[in-house]
């Protein structure tokens, strides 16, 4: 194993053993949710990843070490540190490590320190992408670079509106990631399950998903793949409601003049407090869906 990474115990002994192991990333802990609501949700997540057969690793960066499974003390410290950690993607990855620092790990890195511990499979809300105004901004997340290149499928919600989704759907049919719909011909939205764009390919079972990922790393055709799974019905939110939302948030982040890595918190942030709890919940909610059909997927696939 990579001599900069510590893999727990649980995780190490599912990995030699041929069982299904879920990566979780922590800047949703950290930078995505107020705690404490972070650090149930992260309990909550692990735990349903165990319930349905497979062993979660949730991924971030402590004393300088990346870290592939984490303690509940470990978990805790994060939701309360909140955005005084860094927020980790993969460019800042050696600074953390070179000083001994602490860091959140983003998609893009916590797809890069699963891969190191080799694990294919990981759980989140959603994925960062290409931002809305991004042909003067050059804002595009480094999650959709590192799904071009890493090897790890990433089960999500789709991608919120504070993005430019037909754009990022573009960017990532250029870089070869295919998009898959769980059961949907449309790709999600976050808090809605549509966008009015459609996904590359529809799979309504895990073990269509798992072959289809097979197949993929088989040929060794490098990178990740989307998979896109709809926020259930019943926790979904009034699509008006959330437009408003997110178009005063986006309105009052080019007044502040927020860039770079800043971006995105601070829309995630201001997105949630503009609807109250609402749209905590349905977060919620929609992590532990995606973390369900993400472990009944590494299961499919070890079977
Ligand atoms: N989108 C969400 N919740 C999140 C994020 C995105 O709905 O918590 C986080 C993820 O960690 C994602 C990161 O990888 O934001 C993307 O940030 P950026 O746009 O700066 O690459
Ligand atoms: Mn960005």
């Amino acid at each position: 194993m990579n001599k900069y990474l510590d893999v727990n115990d649980e995780v190490k002994e599912a990995l030699r053993s041929g069982k299904p192991v879920v990566a979780l990333e922590s800047t949703i802990i950290s930078h995505g949710m107020p705690y404490p609501q972070n650090v149930e949700t992260a309990k909550r997540v692990e735990d349903t990843v165990r319930k349905e057969g497979a062993v979660p690793a949730t991924i971030a960066i402590l004393g300088g070490r990346l870290k592939a499974g984490l303690t509940v003390d470990q978990l805790d410290y994060l939701g309360k540190a909140g955005t005084a950690v860094t927020k980790v993607s993969r460019r800042d990855i050696p600074f953390i490590v070179s000083t001994g620092k602490d860091g959140a790990t983003t998609v893009a890195s916590t797809m890069i320190v699963a891969s190191m511990a080799g694990i294919g499979f990981f759980a989140t809300g959603g994925i960062g992408g290409v931002h809305r105004g991004a042909e003067k901004t050059f804002d595009i997340s480094a999650d959709l670079e590192e799904l071009a290149q890493t090897d790890v499928a990433v089960f999500c919600a789709g991608a919120k509106s504070i993005l430019d989704i037909g754009l990022t759907l573009e960017y990532l049919e250029t870089h070869g990631v295919p998009v898959i719909g769980y059961g949907t011909d449309e790709m999600p939205a976050f808090y809605t399950p549509g966008s009015g764009f459609s996904v590359d390919y529809r799979l309504d079972t895990p073990d269509l998903i798992a072959s289809a990922l097979k197949s993929k790393w088989d040929l060794g055709l490098k990178g990740g793949a989307v998979i896109a799974n709809p926020i259930p019905d019943k926790f979904a939110m009034d699509e008006a409601v959330i437009s408003r939302a997110i178009e005063q948030a986006l309105q009052e982040l080019s007044q502040k003049g927020i860039k770079g890595k800043e971006s995105t918190p601070f829309l995630l942030a201001r997105v949630s407090e503009l609807t109250g709890g609402d749209s905590l919940a349905s977060n919620i909610e929609l992590v532990l869906n995606n973390a369900v059909l993400a472990a009944k997927t590494a299961v499919a696939y070890y079977k």
